[in-house]
Parts: C-alpha cells; structure tokens; sequence
C-alpha cells in the first residue's frame, strides 16, 4: 500500500528497472545484482536511513516494496536470459532428423557359402555329423581305398593336380570315406564332408578346375537303396521345393555298386521343360550310390554284415540352380555387384 516514504525510492528503482531492462547478457544482471542490492549496494544502504525517519514500520514497507519490485524484474530478467540460453544449446545439439541418413554397409555372404551351410544343415537335421578331410591327399584315399587301383580308366575321368608321385590336390570328396571309415573302426558311420575339390577340368559356365562338393557317407547293418533315395528326395524337397522330384538314372562309379547319377525336377519349370533345364524337366546335381563290397572290405567293415551309401553333391550347381546363377565362374569372381545382387533376391 502506498505511504510517504515511497518516494524516496521512486528514483532509484526506476533507473534500475531501467538497467534491467538494457540488460544484454546474464554478467549485466549479476553487476546490477552486486552494485544496488548487495549488502553495501545503493539500494541495499537506503534502509540506513530508517534510523532518520519517524514512521519506521512505513518506510520499512516502502522499502520493501521497492526492493521487492527491482528484485522480481531482476530475476525474471534471469529466467529469460537462461531460457535463451538454453535454446540455443539445444538448437545447437539439435538432431537434423531431415538430413540424409549415411548408408549403412553391411557385407554379404558369397552364395556359395549360403547354400554350403543350408546343405549342411538339411543334414545335420537328419541326424548327420559334419567331417573335415584333408584338401591334399595321398593316393591311397583318393583313389585305391575307393577301388580305383592304378591304371583304371576312372582316374582319367577325374586327372588331377599332383604334388609329387604320391600326394595330390583331392578330385572328390569321396576321398575323406576311407579317412572316416579309418577312424570309426568299424562302428556305424553317418557323416557329411563338405569341402573344396580340384580337377585339371576346362574352365565353362557349368566347369571349374577348383569347385566344391558335399560328401555323403552312412553305413550300418541293412542300409539299402530306398534308404538313399529317401534320404536324396528329403534333401531336394528342403533345398529346392516341397514339390521337387527326383530320378535316378544308372551309371557308373568304381566305389559305389549300384551307382546312380541323380537328378531333381527343374525347379523353374516343375518338369514341362524349360531353357534351366535345357527341354528335359529335370537337373542333374550328383552322383551316388551303395558303397561297394570291396570298398567296405578294404576299410574293415564285412560287407555280409554292414551295407551303406554315398553320395556327392556338387556345392556350386545346387547353388546356381537354386539361386538361377548362369555361370559357376561368378562365385570366385568376388564381383561385389554379384553377391549384393544375390543378398537382395535372397531377401526379397
Ligand atoms: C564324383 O565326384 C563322385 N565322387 C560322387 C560320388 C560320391 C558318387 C559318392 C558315388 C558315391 P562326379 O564327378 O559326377 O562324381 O561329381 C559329382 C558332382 O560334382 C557333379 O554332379 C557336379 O555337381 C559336381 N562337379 C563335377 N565336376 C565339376 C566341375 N568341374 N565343376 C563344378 N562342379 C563339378
């Protein structure tokens, strides 16, 4: 409430306010603050004059009053620089969601290695184990423990890089049978061997000299053929098409009796015959068959007591046909425009 003493204070405050007003940035405020309101302020040291005055209790209100209006704009004045402030720092840390984002890179697997580990899985889910067999081998396991002595036309078929006399770059998988066998010493056997293969073959769209194989191996006391056609249409149904077929067509491996060459119905053309499958509905993806007597024999296993199969798959060709890749060489290419291809019609 208004009284005598306001007056008095009326200058004072207005210049202040004034200067709070003006004020520019926060240090101003804090001058203001020190010079008229600290304990020796101008402002602060008009209440010395409280002992002067004869109504006490009214100049102490209008002091107050004053001091009260000065130190509201003051610190209102304080808000507004801070709320400022803090715009602007946040402006500043401001997250552009409009701006481009930076293409993340991610890598893809090659092809070859998607359908290696699906082979792989098919038949770890059917209760195969995974083997390793060595890329150089010796010709023992190559070629004589698979019934191919020295001289049978059947190396040529597959002529090969040598080492020296004895070692050279394995031509099939085949070659880790007599390994397993080995190890197992006469115990059932029911293992995939998945791994690279070498032949002095002419490079084409469907031929490398280096290309890779699965290597299907099981033996156990009455195993027979409708275990293996069992076996290859499970495997064609997962990796293909629940549709697929398959066919066996007789043919001839000195480690297998009888041999089979087998073939899946064209994926593309479900067997009308089409250009994937050049007219005749069907594919050929690998050779197989009942592992021969003396095979077993030469192993350690009695052939009147244990029977099995084998089968090798070509990696490449169940992935081309898979993925309706033209030519084998493309997976060695390391194209990186290839195999982004490939991971975008994957996961379409
Ligand atoms: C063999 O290699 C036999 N060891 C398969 C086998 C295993 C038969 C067990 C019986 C028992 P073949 O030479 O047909 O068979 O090759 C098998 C598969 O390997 C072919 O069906 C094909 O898919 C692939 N293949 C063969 N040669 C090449 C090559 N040069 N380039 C790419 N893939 C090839």
């Amino acid at each position: 409430m208004a009284n005598k003493y306001d007056e008095l204070f009326t200058d004072i405050e207005k210049r202040i306010l004034g200067l709070i007003v003006g004020a520019k940035i926060l240090n101003d405020l804090t001058d203001i603050r020190n010079k008229y309101l600290s304990k020796k302020g101008e402002f602060s040291v008009l209440m010395n004059k409280i002992r002067e005055v004869d109504d006490k209790k009214a100049f102490g209100e209008a002091y107050n009053f004053a001091r009260k209006e000065i130190e509201e704009a003051l610190n209102k004045k304080f808000e507004e620089f801070k709320k400022a402030a803090l715009e602007i720092e946040l402006k500043k840390q401001a997250i552009d969601i409009t701006l481009p984002v930076e293409k993340y890179k991610s890598g893809s697997m090659n092809p070859f290695y998607k359908v290696k580990r699906e082979i792989e899985d098919i038949f770890i889910g059917m209760g195969y184990t995974v083997e390793n067999g060595p890329e150089v081998d010796s010709d023992k396991y190559v070629f004589e423990l698979l019934n191919i002595p020295k001289d049978h036309p059947a190396r040529d078929m597959q002529d090969t890089l040598y080492i020296d006399d004895n070692l050279l770059l394995r031509s099939h998988t085949s070659s880790v049978q007599a390994h397993v066998m080995e190890n197992a010493k006469g115990k059932p056997i029911k293992i995939i061997c998945p791994g690279k293969t070498f032949r002095r073959d002419d490079d084409d769209m469907t031929h490398s000299h280096q290309f890779a194989q699965v290597e299907g191996l099981v033996i156990d006391k009455n195993i027979n053929l409708g275990n293996l056609k069992a076996t290859l249409e499970l495997f064609a149904k997962k990796m293909f098409s629940k549709d697929s077929k398959i066919r066996f067509r007789s043919s001839y491996f000195p480690f297998t009796e009888p041999s089979v060459e087998v073939d899946v119905s064209c994926f593309n053309c479900k067997g009308k015959g089409c250009s994937v499958c050049k007219g005749s509905g069907w594919i050929e993806i690998l050779g197989a068959g009942m592992v021969h007597p003396n095979v077993l024999k030469m192993s350690g296993y009695d052939p009147e007591v244990y029977s099995g199969y084998a089968f090798g798959i070509g990696i490449e060709r169940v992935a081309m046909l898979r993925y309706g890749i033209d030519d084998i060489r493309r997976f060695y290419q390391s194209d990186i425009r290839f195999i982004e291809e490939f991971n975008k019609k994957v996961e379409d």
